[in-house]
Protein backbone atom coordinates (compact mmCIF):
# COMPACT_ATOMS: atom_id res chain seq x y z
CA UNK A 1 0.00 0.00 0.00
CA UNK A 2 1.21 3.35 -0.81
CA UNK A 3 0.66 6.41 1.57
CA UNK A 4 0.22 9.57 -0.60
CA UNK A 5 -0.60 11.49 2.28
CA UNK A 6 -2.35 11.06 5.59
CA UNK A 7 -5.43 10.67 4.50
CA UNK A 8 -5.03 9.56 1.23
CA UNK A 9 -4.38 5.73 0.59
CA UNK A 10 -3.70 4.24 -3.00
CA UNK A 11 -3.53 0.78 -3.56
CA UNK A 12 -2.17 -0.22 -7.00
CA UNK A 13 -3.46 -3.49 -8.21
CA UNK A 14 -1.22 -6.16 -10.49
CA UNK A 15 -1.64 -5.48 -14.30
CA UNK A 16 -1.36 -8.12 -17.25
CA UNK A 17 -1.26 -6.73 -20.27
CA UNK A 18 -1.49 -9.00 -23.17
CA UNK A 19 -4.37 -8.56 -25.78
CA UNK A 20 -6.59 -6.13 -22.67
CA UNK A 21 -5.62 -4.77 -19.48
CA UNK A 22 -6.67 -7.16 -16.93
CA UNK A 23 -6.16 -6.49 -13.32
CA UNK A 24 -6.70 -8.25 -10.19
CA UNK A 25 -7.18 -8.61 -6.66
CA UNK A 26 -6.97 -10.85 -4.03
CA UNK A 27 -7.59 -10.35 -0.45
CA UNK A 28 -4.78 -10.29 2.29
CA UNK A 29 -2.05 -10.19 -1.18
CA UNK A 30 -3.47 -6.78 -2.81
CA UNK A 31 -6.19 -5.57 -0.14
CA UNK A 32 -5.47 -5.46 3.39
CA UNK A 33 -8.43 -7.34 4.50
CA UNK A 34 -11.16 -10.05 3.75
CA UNK A 35 -13.31 -8.98 0.94
CA UNK A 36 -17.11 -9.98 2.14
CA UNK A 37 -18.98 -7.48 -0.28
CA UNK A 38 -18.21 -6.08 -3.80
CA UNK A 39 -21.07 -3.43 -4.97
CA UNK A 40 -20.96 -0.92 -8.10
CA UNK A 41 -21.80 2.33 -8.98
CA UNK A 42 -23.18 3.33 -12.18
CA UNK A 43 -25.48 5.78 -14.32
CA UNK A 44 -24.70 8.58 -11.12
CA UNK A 45 -26.59 11.60 -11.34
CA UNK A 46 -24.25 14.10 -12.36
CA UNK A 47 -25.85 16.98 -10.60
CA UNK A 48 -25.65 15.14 -7.45
CA UNK A 49 -22.42 14.50 -5.07
CA UNK A 50 -22.99 11.13 -2.86
CA UNK A 51 -21.41 9.57 0.34
CA UNK A 52 -21.64 12.13 2.51
CA UNK A 53 -20.98 9.38 5.63
CA UNK A 54 -18.34 7.19 7.81
CA UNK A 55 -18.21 3.93 8.46
CA UNK A 56 -17.85 2.74 12.09
CA UNK A 57 -15.83 -0.17 11.10
CA UNK A 58 -16.92 -1.04 7.53
CA UNK A 59 -13.47 -0.93 5.37
CA UNK A 60 -13.67 0.15 1.72
CA UNK A 61 -11.57 0.33 -1.80
CA UNK A 62 -13.12 2.16 -4.36
CA UNK A 63 -11.82 1.55 -7.84
CA UNK A 64 -13.34 3.88 -10.71
CA UNK A 65 -13.24 1.46 -13.68
CA UNK A 66 -14.88 3.97 -15.96
CA UNK A 67 -14.63 7.38 -16.03
CA UNK A 68 -13.89 10.04 -13.14
CA UNK A 69 -14.46 10.89 -10.03
CA UNK A 70 -13.22 12.64 -7.14
CA UNK A 71 -13.36 11.93 -3.74
CA UNK A 72 -13.13 14.02 -0.46
CA UNK A 73 -11.94 12.07 3.11
CA UNK A 74 -12.16 13.91 6.38
CA UNK A 75 -11.21 12.14 9.30
CA UNK A 76 -12.41 15.29 11.69
CA UNK A 77 -9.83 17.62 11.54
CA UNK A 78 -8.46 17.39 8.19
CA UNK A 79 -10.11 17.41 4.43
CA UNK A 80 -8.10 16.24 1.19
CA UNK A 81 -9.43 15.39 -1.88
CA UNK A 82 -8.56 12.82 -4.95
CA UNK A 83 -9.02 12.54 -8.33
CA UNK A 84 -9.58 8.96 -9.59
CA UNK A 85 -9.67 7.98 -13.02
CA UNK A 86 -10.09 4.70 -14.80
CA UNK A 87 -7.49 2.71 -13.39
CA UNK A 88 -6.16 -0.07 -11.85
CA UNK A 89 -5.31 2.61 -8.53
CA UNK A 90 -7.61 2.02 -5.82
CA UNK A 91 -8.30 4.46 -2.52
CA UNK A 92 -8.49 2.82 0.82
CA UNK A 93 -11.09 4.07 2.80
CA UNK A 94 -10.78 3.15 6.63
CA UNK A 95 -12.98 3.34 8.85
CA UNK A 96 -13.99 6.54 10.63
CA UNK A 97 -13.16 8.53 7.38
CA UNK A 98 -15.86 10.96 6.06
CA UNK A 99 -16.25 10.63 2.32
CA UNK A 100 -18.22 12.55 -0.39
CA UNK A 101 -18.18 11.31 -4.21
CA UNK A 102 -18.22 14.47 -6.54
CA UNK A 103 -17.88 15.09 -9.85
CA UNK A 104 -19.62 12.10 -11.18
CA UNK A 105 -19.16 11.64 -15.27
CA UNK A 106 -22.11 10.32 -17.46
CA UNK A 107 -19.81 7.11 -17.82
CA UNK A 108 -18.33 6.96 -13.97
CA UNK A 109 -17.96 3.18 -13.00
CA UNK A 110 -17.40 2.70 -9.53
CA UNK A 111 -16.62 -0.49 -8.11
CA UNK A 112 -16.10 -1.14 -4.07
CA UNK A 113 -14.64 -3.76 -1.90
CA UNK A 114 -15.91 -3.70 1.20
CA UNK A 115 -14.81 -5.69 4.26
CA UNK A 116 -18.25 -5.82 5.71
CA UNK A 117 -21.87 -7.08 4.61
CA UNK A 118 -23.83 -4.06 4.16
CA UNK A 119 -25.03 -2.91 7.69
CA UNK A 120 -27.15 0.59 7.97
CA UNK A 121 -26.25 0.86 11.44
CA UNK A 122 -22.85 0.87 10.60
CA UNK A 123 -23.27 4.49 9.24
CA UNK A 124 -22.90 7.82 10.92
CA UNK A 125 -24.47 10.19 8.04
CA UNK A 126 -24.61 13.19 10.80
CA UNK A 127 -21.63 15.42 9.94
CA UNK A 128 -21.74 16.90 13.52
CA UNK A 129 -22.12 13.37 14.93
CA UNK A 130 -19.16 11.98 12.94
CA UNK A 131 -16.88 15.15 13.99
CA UNK A 132 -17.87 14.54 17.75
CA UNK A 133 -16.85 10.72 17.15
CA UNK A 134 -13.71 11.34 15.40
CA UNK A 135 -12.51 13.93 17.69
CA UNK A 136 -12.27 11.19 20.25
CA UNK A 137 -9.99 9.07 18.57
CA UNK A 138 -6.47 9.08 19.96
C1 LIG B 1 -20.02 4.10 0.58
C2 LIG B 1 -20.00 4.74 -0.75
C3 LIG B 1 -18.65 4.72 -1.39
C4 LIG B 1 -27.73 -1.53 0.34
O1 LIG B 1 -28.86 -1.95 0.63
N1 LIG B 1 -26.69 -2.41 0.23
C5 LIG B 1 -25.43 -2.01 -0.10
O2 LIG B 1 -24.49 -2.84 -0.16
C6 LIG B 1 -25.21 -0.61 -0.33
C7 LIG B 1 -23.80 -0.12 -0.68
C8 LIG B 1 -26.25 0.25 -0.23
N2 LIG B 1 -27.50 -0.21 0.10
C9 LIG B 1 -28.61 0.76 0.18
C10 LIG B 1 -28.53 1.76 1.32
C11 LIG B 1 -29.30 2.94 0.76
O3 LIG B 1 -30.68 2.75 1.00
O4 LIG B 1 -28.60 1.53 -1.02
C12 LIG B 1 -29.05 2.85 -0.75
C13 LIG B 1 -28.05 3.87 -1.25
O5 LIG B 1 -26.92 3.87 -0.38
P1 LIG B 1 -26.11 5.21 -0.03
O6 LIG B 1 -27.03 6.36 -0.02
O7 LIG B 1 -25.31 4.94 1.20
O8 LIG B 1 -25.17 5.31 -1.31
P2 LIG B 1 -23.87 6.16 -1.52
O9 LIG B 1 -23.57 6.09 -2.98
O10 LIG B 1 -23.97 7.50 -0.91
O11 LIG B 1 -22.74 5.36 -0.70
C14 LIG B 1 -22.29 4.10 -1.15
C15 LIG B 1 -22.26 3.11 0.02
O12 LIG B 1 -23.56 2.99 0.62
C16 LIG B 1 -21.31 3.56 1.09
O13 LIG B 1 -21.09 2.53 2.03
O14 LIG B 1 -19.05 4.16 1.32
O15 LIG B 1 -20.97 4.23 -1.67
Amino acid sequence: MNRKSELIRLIELPKIEDDCNLFYAESKNHIPFLIKRIYYITNANTKLNRGYHAHLKNQQILFCINGSITIVLDNGSKKERVKLKATGIGLFIDKMIWHEMIDFQKDTILLILASMIFDEKDYIRDYEKFKKEANKIP
